[in-house]
């Protein structure tokens, strides 16, 4: 069987989360970076690999498989006592909560693609372009701070390993510090980023190292 090739780009935190999710369950893969920002993901032989044009995207197990929730619903199937999706149905359904309020409410607003068109189609500016951005940031964030307070004992998002809720929040911090948002609001969430920022699977997935 071939080994498994992600398509991806070092700063694309969807590519991050997956790049963690990967490193979580000890599996070796082949990284083919595809230049989001010089328009690679809408050339024809990219949308070959995902009609889309968004990474991540991963051949695994002989299909090319897209979206980083059903990829990473994949690696939790295939290694299940890795533990990426909490296996009981409530434990499952908060985690899935929390990591979607990253995957599906703040990060469709923020993307590369969304930021373009607000610049390009509605004319706004850089700080316009920040203040948007800091707008969906801090209202997930506000969200996921106060429901991480039920797990404030927990060493990550939920329970003492690492899973699909430290792998959302870990890129999306990055990029909100990327784009200069003020965090001070949310100290636990923060405290959490870095306890897992700081794990091994975490730092090997990290925009700054080598792809
Ligand atoms: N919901 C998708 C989102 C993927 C996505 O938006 N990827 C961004 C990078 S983080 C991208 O490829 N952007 C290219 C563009 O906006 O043109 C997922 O979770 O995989």
């Amino acid at each position: 069987m071939a080994g498994i090739v992600l398509y991806d780009f070092p700063r694309s935190s969807a590519s991050y989360r997956v790049r963690i999710a990967l490193n979580l369950c000890g599996l070796t893969y082949e990284r083919l970076t595809v230049d989001i920002r010089g328009g690679e993901q809408d050339s024809p032989a990219f949308r070959a690999v995902n009609p889309q044009g968004l990474v991540p995207s991963l051949r695994i197990d002989g299909q090319t498989l897209t979206q980083s929730l059903a990829i990473i619903d994949c690696l939790d199937r295939r290694n299940p006592d890795v533990g990426l999706i909490p296996g009981e149905p409530a434990a499952r359904a908060s985690a899935l909560a929390m990591a979607q309020i990253i995957m599906c409410d703040i990060h469709p607003l923020n993307n590369l693609r969304v930021l373009r068109y607000l610049e390009t189609e509605i004319g706004a500016d850089t700080d316009a372009r920040d203040v948007w951005y800091a707008r969906w940031v801090a209202s997930g964030f506000h969200a996921l701070e106060r429901m991480l307070a039920g797990n404030r004992a927990d060493v990550f998002c939920m329970g003492s390993r690492p899973g699909i809720v430290d792998l959302c929040l870990v890129p999306q911090v990055f990029n909100a510090r990327r784009f200069n948002v003020d965090l001070k609001p949310f100290p636990l969430l923060c405290a959490k980023a870095a306890t897992a920022e700081a794990y091994p699977a975490f730092h090997a997935a990290h925009p700054d190292q080598p792809s």
